[in-house]
């Protein structure tokens, strides 16, 4: 299970944002740091302690519970490298109890069982609730318990704590020290060092460090273009969360990246945009060698995907908006639904899709033949109507039914509603 579903490649991959977001801060760190001696160690096992953590258990653990744990595996790490008396002279084994070992092994055994049976309740209780169904490997694991692999072997509960924990000690400590070796070894060697600093990798590391960021929410439908756009360039993003509960939105230093207050924003090396659908747009022509086309070179035809990228933002987007503010929004936020502003708003809308089902009976797309940002832009709105009655608005018009059903069967999009 460990080899196949765990540790193949294709979910190593997976994980590659959780690397980059972590050497990015590791590096931050050190950029950060007041002094000029730095003591890579430390920093080292931090990262490797928060790359298992987000991979393993779904999320880093810092604060309360977190501080516990990070001491139990500066514990088990110290533990691990004990090599006893009685391993060399086993009749000396009763030294090693004598200087409290094993009653130190026993304790953070029991408390490393406490704090992983709470993560694991932690995740049933998220995936009873709501059905989540991460891709951590506890996750991974508990979708699993109690079938059996093709090996006639069934897991428990006691068994996704073990593998768990194996991840723990086997990719922690052999990361770190591999790292502080590898940088001793450069220091020795400053000849390679010079020559590892000119390498042409070096450079890319540089950018990807540089990377891509989008300061947002993982709901909110205006961060949700912004990555639907991003995932269909195959590109890596870091979403920066934004504390909107706390107005972080509404003070310094967010201000300065917004000054509107409002997310997303998106960050690309010295570039900081604001407004969704500039994102977008951006993100079509920078990297228009990537992934999957989303504007057109044909400037006549780009003309008339500008035209339905309009009609979204001045026409289609503010009925859809405000009955979902209405419809959704409010009772999220115990406020009382408007009914009379979601009949006039229905009313609008309605209009507006008459005409899509017009255009969509000419040509598959608003824009055009194919995909573009024309009908990207709508993902997020349509997402929320359809969750509403307003979602009769699409279902009647045979032509918008197809197209909403198509659009939002990307994997792009899928991508962006199981973050
Ligand atoms: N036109 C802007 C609208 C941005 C917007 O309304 N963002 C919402 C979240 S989807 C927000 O920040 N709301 C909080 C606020 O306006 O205070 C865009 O497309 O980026």
């Amino acid at each position: 299970m460990c080899v196949l579903q765990l540790l193949s490649s294709k979910r190593i991959q997976s994980f590659r944002n959780v690397r980059d977001e972590e050497v990015a801060l590791l590096i931050q760190r050190i950029k950060d740091s007041p002094s000029k001696v730095i003591n890579l160690k430390n920093l080292f096992a931090t990262l490797a302690n928060n790359i298992v953590c987000r991979v393993a258990l779904g999320k880093k653990y810092e604060g309360g519970r977190g501080v516990a744990f990070k001491k139990l595996l500066e514990e088990l790490s110290e533990l691990l490298s004990y090599s006893g008396l009685g391993i060399y002279i086993p009749w000396l084994y009763w030294v090693d109890n004598f200087k409290g070992v094993k009653r130190r092994v026993e304790k953070v055994a029991n408390e490393l069982d406490d704090f992983l049976e709470g993560v694991v309740t932690d995740h049933i209780i998220a995936l009873e609730n709501n059905g989540a169904v991460n891709q951590d490997f506890v996750s991974i694991l508990l979708e699993n318990l109690k079938k059996k692999t093709d090996n006639g072997f069934s897991i428990d509960k006691e068994c996704i704590k073990a593998v768990t924990m194996d991840m723990f000690t086997a990719g922690t400590n052999t990361t770190s020290s591999t790292l502080e070796w590898t940088m001793a070894m450069l220091m020795k060697n400053p000849d390679i060092m010079d020559k590892l600093q000119n390498e042409e990798f070096i450079v890319g590391i540089d950018q990807a460090m540089a990377g891509i960021k989008v300061h947002g929410v993982k709901v909110s439908t205006c961060s949700q273009r912004a990555f639907a756009t991003l995932n269909e360039k195959g590109l890596d993003f870091q979403l920066v969360p934004v504390d909107m509960q706390n107005a972080e939105h509404k003070k310094q230093p967010y201000l300065s990246l917004n000054p509107f207050g409002q997310i997303p924003v998106l960050e690309d090396g010295d570039l900081k945009i604001f407004e969704s659908r500039a994102i977008t747009q951006y993100i079509a022509y920078a990297y228009a060698d990537k992934g999957n086309p989303l504007v057109v070179q044909d400037q006549k035809k780009m003309a008339i995907v500008s035209v339905w990228m309009q009609v979204e933002a001045q026409h289609f987007d503010p009925p859809a908006s405000r009955i979902g503010w209405e419809l959704v929004y409010k009772p999220m936020f115990g406020q009382q639904t408007d009914n009379a502003a979601v009949e006039e708003n229905e009313a609008k809308l309605a209009k507006v899709l008459d005409i899509y089902e017009a255009r969509l009976t000419e040509s598959k797309y608003l824009g055009g033949d194919c995909f573009t940002l024309a009908d990207l832009n709508h993902l997020p709105a349509i997402k929320i109507l359809m969750g509403t009655p307003s979602s009769k608005l699409f279902e009647s018009r045979s032509h918008v039914k197809a197209w909403c059903d198509d659009i939002q069967a990307r994997p792009s999009w899928q991508k962006v509603i199981s973050m």
